[in-house]
């Protein structure tokens, strides 16, 4: 065969505009690829749902592929393993309750898993701005705003494009970004105690693990937290290298949206 680059060109151009097109009405659109917004995409995608998620990074992952201050070993606990292990990672006990997997190996099977499940991942693409609708008195979030990851660093003056979804996931972690930009440029109250971002705390990763699952939740209409941005924005602690609570939020807030699509 002669390779013709033209047709190769082709391919991708047709291919990529294919799938951006049919991401303009989503089910779900997923804001960070780390671990909880992976797990999140795999199980929706899963359960049939037209899902996508935007990462900013050339990778999907987040925090995941270092594991604890670049040495690649994870920690998650018995709640968590079997979650790992669907998505056919090995996970070995170092003691009782404390199971460790390869940090790389975790991180490119939970990117599998959401893409095999059918999740179209965006990555390089930055998610600068949500959408609002008032809706019977009630504003909504109703999609997002995004934007090439490379425009955004070279600080072009580009404007965005938009794509609209049924529900909207903020998994951006500590910065809890997407949140900070509905607020600061809408004044909408939250449904956290103060109603605003009450902000992350320091270390104290049992509270945190919990709180991460509990925290995991509709904060404004349309829009849901899930991993280190719920801690975020309902003030709890952080918690290092021990990623069950991810995985488990990551499930939790699939769950919760697919019982009201
Ligand atoms: O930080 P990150 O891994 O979030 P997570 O899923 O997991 C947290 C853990 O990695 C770790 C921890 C657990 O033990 O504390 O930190 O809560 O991934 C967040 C992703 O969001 C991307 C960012 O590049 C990262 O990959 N991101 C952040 N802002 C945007 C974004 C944005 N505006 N648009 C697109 N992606």
């Amino acid at each position: 065969m002669i390779i013709d680059e033209k047709i190769v060109t082709e391919a991708i151009a047709s291919t990529f505009f294919d799938k951006f097109k049919s991401c303009l009405d989503l089910d779900v659109a997923i804001v960070g690829g780390g671990p909880s917004g992976l797990t999140a995409a795999w199980k929706l995608a899963e359960a049939g749902r037209k899902v996508a998620l935007f990462e900013r990074k050339l990778s999907v992952g987040g925090g995941m592929w270092g594991g604890g201050m670049t040495w690649t070993s994870i920690v998650v606990q018995e709640e968590a393993k079997g979650i790992l292990e669907e998505a056919g990672v090995a996970l070995t006990e170092y003691k009782p309750g404390y199971f460790v997997a390869d940090s790389v190996a975790a991180t490119a099977a939970l990117a599998y898993r959401a893409t095999r499940a059918g999740a179209n991942v965006f990555n390089c693409t930055s998610v600068e701005d949500v959408v609002l609708r008032e809706v019977d008195g009630v504003k909504r979030v109703m999609g997002l705003v995004v934007n090439s990851s490379p425009v955004e660093i070279a600080r072009l003056h580009v404007d965005p494009l938009v794509l609209h979804c049924k529900h909207a996931i903020e998994c951006t972690g500590h910065d809890v970004e997407m949140l900070k930009t509905l607020v600061r440029k809408n004044g909408v109250k939250l449904n956290t105690p103060s109603g605003g971002i009450e902000g992350e705390q320091s270390m104290w990763a049992d509270v945190a693990e919990a709180n991460t699952v509990r925290h995991t939740r509709e904060v404004y209409p349309g829009v849901w937290v899930a991993g280190m941005a719920a801690n975020a924005a309902y003030g709890s602690y952080r918690m290092g290298p021990i990623f069950g609570g991810m995985l488990l939020s990551g499930v939790k807030v699939a769950e919760a949206i697919n019982a009201l699509l």
